[in-house]
């Protein structure tokens, strides 16, 4: 007899290893400023933070992308930077700029505190279980963090940056301040992952964002290791949870992540070439990607013929269809539902 105790939902199941008839589909970056909806819930709630810390908009953002398309996961809707404001660092998103920092190399990192860290962001594991009620239960809910590396970078050069040159040189030319500083990252996302599984989360996903502009001893220390750590710190709460990396712009890397890390399922950014991911990747390994955001952007049959190659590239082996990397804000939202039809095969 089945258990109908336990529902079957498809995306959990891929990153568990079992491949689907079609592809199950979420969107990097799916609540956001491309629904007008969202930019109307956003002007309500005053700062981006306190849209990521009032559980009840939270939830709503986070819902509306699967009221419009057949998604088959809910992402919590907060952001990554949420760790660093509940450390204790000055974070502020200004209108146009993007998150804006004060630099731990000015504070020092005796700014940080990280027993009060959990504390802060019960609002955001508030949001996680309100959702886990609320979904419908063949939806998997994605729970989330940024990497140490990445968050790392955000909190010593105070902003993003096309080339990471400032945590770049702080961890060559301060190895001992950067170490402390990925442990207390490191440690952090461990009790933050262990409380959004505990809040009702099915899965995490692992954001680094910018895994890209590191050579290989860099990549090693600083992304596969403090992300081993992290997986391996949240199944000593919780064996086997599950997890997909998405260390973005790896590229040769990929390989030694997938197998150092310990994730169940990797994230594959828009420039992994299929045929080379088919040979270099463990053939039971289930990949999720990697379409570009501008193709869904432009739209038509550019759109509709590289879809049908992912899908096709990928098809022996798990698969869970996105992007490789966020939706972007100009994207209009008729071609996500093209796109969305297409992967359900509709
Ligand atoms: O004005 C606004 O409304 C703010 C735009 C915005 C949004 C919608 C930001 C600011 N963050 C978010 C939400 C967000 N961020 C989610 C929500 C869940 C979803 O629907 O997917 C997630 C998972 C993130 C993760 C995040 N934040 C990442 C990793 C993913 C990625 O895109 O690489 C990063 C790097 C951030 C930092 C950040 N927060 C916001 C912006 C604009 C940025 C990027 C800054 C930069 O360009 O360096």
């Amino acid at each position: 007899m089945t258990d109908t105790s336990r529902p079957e939902r498809a995306l959990l199941n891929t990153v568990l290893g079992q491949r689907q008839e079609r592809p199950p589909i979420w969107i990097m970056r799916q609540a956001g400023r491309y629904l007008p909806e969202y930019r109307e819930t956003r002007t309500k709630a005053g700062n981006f933070l306190d849209l990521c810390y009032t559980p009840d908009l939270a939830v709503e953002v986070t819902l509306q992308p699967l009221r419009r398309f057949d998604l088959d996961a809910a992402i919590l809707f907060s952001d990554i930077l949420v760790v660093p404001d509940a450390l204790g660092q000055s974070v502020r998103f200004a209108t146009g700029e993007g998150p804006l920092l004060e630099p731990v190399t000015e504070t020092g990192l005796g700014v940080l505190r990280p027993e009060q860290a959990l504390e802060r962001l019960a609002p955001v594991l508030e949001t996680v279980s309100r959702l886990r009620g609320t979904i419908d239960a063949d939806k998997t809910l994605i729970g989330f963090c940024g990497s140490p590396w990445t968050v790392a970078t955000y909190m010593i050069g105070g902003r993003g940056s096309p080339d990471q040159a400032a945590a770049r040189l702080y961890a060559l030319r301060h190895p001992e301040d950067f170490a402390r500083l990925i442990d207390i990252l490191v440690d952090t996302s461990i009790s933050y992952l262990v409380a959004q599984f505990n809040a009702g989360a099915d899965v995490v996903q692992l954001f680094e964002s910018w895994a890209l502009n590191l050579d290989e001893v860099a990549f090693a220390n600083w992304v596969i290791e403090p992300n081993r750590r992290i997986v391996e710190g949240v199944r000593r709460v919780i064996p086997d949870a599950p997890f997909i990396g998405f260390p973005r712009g790896a590229a040769g890397n990929l390989p030694a992540y997938a197998a150092a890390t310990g994730v169940n399922a990797l994230g594959l950014d828009y420039a992994t070439p299929l045929g080379w991911a088919g040979s270099a990747l463990p053939s039971a390994l289930p990949v999720q990607g990697n379409l570009d955001p501008l193709r869904l952007v432009a739209g038509g049959e550019q759109l509709d013929r590289r879809v049908d190659e992912i899908i096709a590239g990928f098809s022996n082996r798990p698969h869970i269809f996105n992007l490789g990397h966020g939706i972007v804000p100009e994207t209009p939202i008729a071609h996500v539902e093209r796109l969305v039809a297409r992967v359900k095969g509709r």
